[in-house]
């Protein structure tokens, strides 16, 4: 069997994805994620320009030995662009080879290590009034663990905090937006709202906070700390994820469980973090961090620290990378967590999956392959849209991290 062709599909069904879609001469075909948000077409030309050609013709069966040549090969190693290329190919291969099987991916990877994969929402709102009927919704709907996100008194706006009841999305069309921030008032005003929301909820809900890498390490160490009250099940990107020593910080301050990740492309992003036990949780991505392939990688490192998965799979990560998750979740013994934020109905036509939501569990479908496709007859109707991630400024007009 040969690769024939692939097609990297760009659509904007509410919000832009970029897809690749592999096809070999036996007409079995594999679809694989190529989103990152705000710089999608970059990775388009990437793949389009130097990966398409040079997979024509090779043997789909080969995954490892083409995910050493596009990364090996490339010389230009790592990278989110470069990353999220291989990624697309690598989970391509993998639909192809579970099709070819006749079996689920999680089965080519070992099997079930559980029945389910937990997963939690995202609970966010401007007030704390608005706030806790968003929490009570997805404890009502069976979720063990909700992200909480909340606005800042004085702040007009806070980057993750969405508006209740309406898809997620963090890019806005054209050129970034540029909300201001202001790290005092953040700190004063989270731990109590934790304090709020444990005193509703008891002290059995899993509760979540992501940063967003706003904080230096002594403020996160801080914060960290004042949480502690509340036992959070984890503190999300803290700092901004390139400080490794920054964790280092942390960690000598506070019990509260860390997590990051989102942004790393591969397992040298992490090493240092997972082989001294710096964090508890490590939060790649199959899209991002070079595909089912390498995110196995890095979680078997993890796996022998003791730190544990949890996927980022915010809505900017289609519905293909959240099913390729799904399979590795499964399969892998030192599972954390997978987030789990649902798409809009227009992104869900687009990409007819079998996964399903049960009561506080998501299960990948049982199909051979990942059990999900792009419908690109539907996948055309949607034309590419510019649009950006937000600009994180202080209120004297500095650019901060976020
Ligand atoms: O900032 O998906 O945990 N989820 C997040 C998301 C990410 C976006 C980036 O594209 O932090 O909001
Ligand atoms: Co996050």
């Amino acid at each position: 069997m040969r690769i024939a062709e692939a097609r990297v599909i760009v659509t904007c069904p509410g919000r832009n994805f970029v897809t690749l879609k592999v096809v070999t001469d036996d007409g079995v075909t594999g679809v694989g994620d190529a989103t990152l948000n705000g710089r999608e077409l970059a990775v388009a030309a990437y793949l389009r320009e130097h990966v398409v050609p040079a997979l024509l013709g090779r043997d789909p069966a080969r995954i490892e030995d083409t995910w050493q040549y596009l990364y090996r090969g490339a010389y230009w190693r790592r990278g989110p662009v470069t990353m999220t290329a291989i990624a697309a190919v690598d989970t391509a291969l993998w639909d192809i080879k579970g099709k070819v099987a006749g079996l689920p991916v999680y089965q080519l990877l070992g099997g079930r290590c559980r029945d389910g994969v937990t997963v939690y929402g995202h609970a966010s709102a401007a007030t704390a009034e608005e706030l806790m009927p968003e929490i009570a919704g997805y404890v009502g709907q069976g979720y063990r663990a909700v992200r909480v996100q909340t606005g800042v008194p004085g702040l007009s706006g806070v980057y993750g905090v969405g508006k209740p009841g309406s898809v997620y999305e963090p890019a806005s069309e054209g050129v970034p937006a540029e909300p201001v921030w202001d790290t005092g008032r953040y700190l004063d005003h989270v731990p109590r709202v934790f304090a709020d929301v444990r005193a509703e909820f008891g002290p059995h809900l899993k509760l979540l906070h992501d940063v967003h890498h706003r904080l230096t390490p002594i403020e996160a160490a801080r914060l960290g700390r004042d949480l502690e009250p509340f036992a959070l099940t984890w503190l999300e990107d803290p700092v901004p994820a390139e400080w490794q020593d920054g964790f280092r910080l942390i960690r000598q301050h506070t019990t509260t469980p860390l997590a990051v990740g989102e942004v790393f492309t591969s397992i040298w992003d992490c090493r240092e973090l997972i082989t001294g036990q710096l964090v508890d949780y490590i939060r790649a991505t199959v899209v991002h961090a070079g595909g089912i392939t390498h995110l196995r990688r890095i979680f078997d490192l993890a796996a022998l620290h003791q730190v544990r998965s949890g996927s980022h799979g915010a809505t900017d990560l289609s519905p293909i990378c959240l099913a390729a998750a799904l399979h590795l979740d499964l399969a892998i013994p030192n599972f954390g967590l997978q987030e789990y934020m649902p798409h809009s109905a227009e992104t869900d036509a687009v990409f007819p999956h079998g996964y399903h939501y049960e009561g506080g569990y998501l299960h990948p479908a049982e199909t051979p392959g990942l059990g999900v496709d792009i419908d690109e007859e539907l996948a055309a109707r949607y034309p590419y849209r510019a649009a950006s991630l937000p600009v994180n400024r202080l209120t004297d007009g500095t650019v901060h991290d976020w």
